[in-house]
């Protein structure tokens, strides 16, 4: 009778541990599911936005796409007339980014453009604006400047962490002869700017003028984004006049 009870109990001690050890495997299965489900893991993403934990959650495919101004959402605001722009999928959805510029007066007469850069992603029908980067028109007795680098643009995702990177620059200049302008060049990603600011080189053939130095600013060790900016400001820093 002894051995029967003892048996007994052996095997309510079994089975509870095999519950225990159900349990968990339900739980791993409830976690995979959660993970497997695409809406759940946008919602969870939609929360992502710090660098502290954008590293450690699973990323979205980044992929470049075509930019095509007629399938631009009215959503997508930013000021002035479009020229041209970019889109690319990330971690924060649809991704547009529109290179824009107003007309402003200069000396009563004269045109210039004020350039705008406007970034917004558009994820589960949510429209934010990551980040806006805009040159205006200053004070300036001479002529005032202000043109995008066409061959500056790139989109990548270098770091692998699901958010893609953005590079673009722009000259400006105040002169009224020929001397090397103002360059800026940066990097967006996940609405963060890190840029390169100095001056370009003016290749007149006889003559070349100009140092293409610069300065990096807000770069916190993102090291493989500087290195690839340096390697865009070596390749646009000279015009060739
Ligand atoms: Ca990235």
């Amino acid at each position: 009778m002894k051995l029967v009870v003892l048996f007994t109990l052996l095997a309510v001690v079994s089975c509870e541990k095999k519950t225990d050890s159900e349990t968990k495997e339900k739980e791993n299965e409830a976690q995979v599911i959660q993970v497997s489900d695409g809406k759940e893991i946008k919602a969870e993403e939609k929360k992502l936005d710090t660098p502290q934990t954008k590293k450690v959650e699973k990323a979205l495919d980044f992929v470049k796409l075509k930019y095509d101004s007629k399938d631009r959402p009215s959503s997508v605001k930013f000021p002035g007339k479009a020229k041209h722009g970019v889109r690319w999928q990330d971690r924060n959805g649809d991704n547009w980014f529109i290179f824009s510029s107003t007309r402003a007066m200069q000396n009563g007469k004269l045109q210039v453009e004020n350039l705008y850069g406007t970034h917004v992603a558009i994820l589960d029908g949510e429209v934010k604006t990551l980040r806006s980067v805009k040159e205006l028109k200053t004070e300036c007795e001479d002529d005032w400047n202000a043109s995008f680098e066409q061959r500056a643009v790139s989109i990548l995702d270098l770091d692998k962490d699901g958010y893609g990177e953005l590079s673009f620059g722009y000259r400006v200049t105040c002169t009224s002869d020929v001397s090397p302008n103002t360059y800026k060049l940066m990097v967006l990603e996940n609405g963060e700017k890190h840029i390169l600011r100095g001056s370009d080189i003016i290749d007149m053939g006889s003559e070349v003028i100009g140092d293409g130095e610069y300065k990096m600013e807000g770069f916190k060790g993102e090291k493989v984004l500087l290195e690839h900016l340096k390697k865009v400001w070596k390749n646009t820093v000279k015009v060739k006049l």
